[in-house]
Formats: C-alpha cells, sequence, structure tokens
C-alpha cells in the first residue's frame, strides 16, 4: 500500500515514531497528545474571534463571568492547563510569562521542558489571519525534582521536538522530532489531524521575501542592499523576487517552508537585536527549517548553536532556503556589495 493510502492520525505517526527509539516509555507521544489537544481547545476559540460581542457569553469567560479573556491569554492557559498534569514535564516557559512556569506541586515531574509562544501573530486575529502557536521540546538536564533556569536555557541544538499549530483556513500540526518534518490538518468532522504534508521539504532556492520594509531606514546598510537586490530582475526567472509578509512569523515560515525564499526579521537602530524571541520563536522554527533541509541564522551565526543567557532574549531572523539564507547571511555582514 502506498503511502497515500494509508489513513495516518497524528497520534498513529507519534507513535510508529515511537517504535524506532528502542526502550521509548511512550511519554513522549503522551505529550504531544497533549499538545494536539490544547491545540484543538484554542482552535475552537479562535473560531469565535468574530462572535464574541454577538453571543456574548463564552468559554474565555473570568471567573466574575464579564469579562472576555484575551485569545493569547486563553491559549497561554489552556496549554499550561493541558500539560501540566502529565507527569512528563518538569517545568515550562511561555512567551508570555516573565518567569518559569513550574509544574504545581501535587502532580509529578517528568524528564522533559516544554517552552512556548501561545499565539504567534495575535495583532492579525481581529483580521482572521492566520496565527498559530509554536512548541519546543528539551530534556532537562537537571537531574530530578522541580525544573530549574538550566533545563531551560538550553542551546536550540538541543531540542528533541519542535512544531506549530497554525489556526487558518484550516488547522494544521506541522512537527518534527529529528526525523524529517511533517504536516497534519485537522478534519473537523472527526476531530483528528490527518498527515497531509509527509516529509516536508523546503526548495533550495526561492522567489519570495518576507520582511517588514516599513523598518528600511532603520536597517544597516548591508541589509538595505540586500533588499535592493532582491527586487532587481533576476536571470533566472527574469523577475525580481516577490514581497509576502502576512506579520504572522509562524504563518509567513510555513509559506517560506512549502514554496521557498526567505523570512526576516532583522535588527535595527530601535532594536538592534530584531523583535523575535531565541527560545520561543527563532529555535523552534530553526530545527523546523533544518529539517525541512533548510537553513536558520541571525545574520551571523546559525540560529540552534546559540547558547541563551535568559529566558526572553531576541534575535535577528533569517529563515528559509538554504541558498537564499546564505546570500542574506553575506549581505548583512559585508561580505557582498
Ligand atoms: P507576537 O508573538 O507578539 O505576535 O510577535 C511576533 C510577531 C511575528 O509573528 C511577526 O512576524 C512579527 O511579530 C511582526 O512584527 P512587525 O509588526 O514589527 O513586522
Ligand atoms: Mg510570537
Amino acid at each position: 500500500m502506498s503511502t497515500a493510502d494509508r489513513l495516518v492520525t497524528l497520534e498513529r505517526h507519534i507513535i510508529e515514531g515511537e517504535r524506532n527509539h528502542p526502550g521509548a516509555t511512550g511519554e513522549f507521544s503522551s505529550l504531544l497528545h497533549g499538545l494536539s489537544l490544547a491545540a484543538k481547545l484554542i482552535w475552537r476559540e479562535v473560531t469565535k474571534a468574530g462572535l464574541v460581542n454577538i453571543l456574548g457569553k463564552t468559554d474565555r469567560m473570568n471567573i466574575s463571568g464579564d469579562v472576555v479573556k484575551k485569545l493569547d491569554v486563553f491559549a497561554d492557559e489552556t496549554i499550561y492547563r493541558a500539560m501540566d498534569h502529565l507527569g512528563h514535564l518538569c517545568v515550562m516557559a511561555s512567551e508570555e510569562n516573565e518567569d518559569l512556569l513550574h509544574i504545581p506541586s501535587h502532580y509529578p515531574n517528568g524528564k522533559y521542558v516544554l517552552l512556548y509562544d501561545p499565539l504567534d501573530g495575535s495583532s492579525n486575529i481581529d483580521a482572521n489571519a492566520t496565527i498559530g502557536t509554536i512548541f519546543s521540546v528539551y530534556r532537562r538536564v537537571s537531574q530530578e525534582g522541580p525544573g530549574t533556569m538550566a533545563d531551560i536555557l538550553q542551546s536550540g541544538n538541543q531540542q528533541v521536538a519542535a512544531g506549530y499549530v497554525l489556526f487558518g483556513s484550516s488547522m494544521m500540526f506541522v512537527y518534527t522530532t529529528g526525523h524529517g518534518v511533517h504536516g497534519f490538518t485537522l478534519d473537523p468532522s472527526v476531530g483528528e489531524f490527518l498527515l497531509s504534508h509527509e516529509n516536508i521539504r523546503i526548495p533550495p532556492k526561492g522567489t519570495i521575501y518576507s520582511v517588514n520594509e516599513g523598518n528600511t531606514n532603520r536597517w544597516s546598510a548591508g541589509m538595505q542592499r540586500y533588499v535592493r537586490w532582491l527586487k532587481e530582475e533576476d536571470a533566472a526567472t527574469g523577475r525580481p523576487y516577490s514581497s509576502r509578509y502576512i506579520g504572522s512569523m509562524v504563518a509567513d515560515v510555513h509559506r517560506t517552508m512549502l514554496y521557498g525564499g526567505i523570512y526576516c526579521y532583522p535588527g535595527d537602530t530601535k532594536n538592534p537585536r530584531g523583535k523575535l524571541r531565541l527560545m520561543y520563536e527563532n529555535n523552534p522554527l530553526a530545527y523546523v527549517i533544518e529539517e525541512a533541509g533548510g537553513a536558520c541564522s541571525t545574520g551571523e551565526t546559525r540560529m540552534l548553536d546559540l547558547v541563551p543567557k535568559s529566558l526572553h532574549e531576541r534575535y535577528p531572523m533569517f529563515i528559509g532556503s538554504v541558498e537564499d539564507v546564505r546570500i542574506a547571511t553575506e549581505f548583512v555582514t559585508g561580505k557582498r556589495t
């Protein structure tokens, strides 16, 4: 039977993947299952985003019952609640919270660590544009008990899984455990994620770039030259690169992975380290894109080689097709003019 004939749910895919690891306990499967459940709960609210004022009462009521929580706060709490009791995690950290998120003392601590951006691109919610949840999983480095900052501050190279969930015209769950990148689309009629994009490969070079050009005057001379170069007519295609920018990184990077090209969030005079956060945004997507055959750099260094020093550090990001990331870094480091 060919792959196309097999009906592969996310759960089946994870379990079959675990069979390749002798001694696997199934904990990892359960962890990813917890994340997919959280994703479905968030999706349920995302699909109601525009109806809040019409329907009034929603699941996002607070305790006093009259204030609807913002969706990103709802997403943040939903992921924590879906994951805190499973016994697989020793600590979590989220883009929405200043400090570590500890496991409640009445639940067991496990051997994994979860980092997440609960709702990336949340400024797009009211416009119905695609948004997403980004996640990253590490193995703990401390021996036992509650997890510590050392468990969180690991280099991106140490990730054991990463991925994202896209809330768009359909919901997709995309993940890697270091054996390729696989995408699943939710079939809402049965509530299951079904394998729709097996072993995604990014083209080695693309024809699309994605960057907030409103910041042009704040960029370095090298970055400005790079984007001018993208607008020149390419001898191979007979046209310049096309520009696409949703302003929802997870969606822009997803498109970049499928079609090829580059997404950039460079540093500038106002924000020398750009906007994106290493632990919640750059590293998980760097792991995914490398697994799909692409590259991710700060402009100077491979993203996954960085050793984080604090929870909410920011780094410039150039992510996408190998060739496009190489050319971008040549411009921003001044090797090419
Ligand atoms: P967020 O996590 O608060 O949504 O911020 C990150 C987002 C990215 O998804 C997006 O690419 C970027 O911010 C857009 O920023 P800008 O408006 O500066 O282009
Ligand atoms: Mg974000």
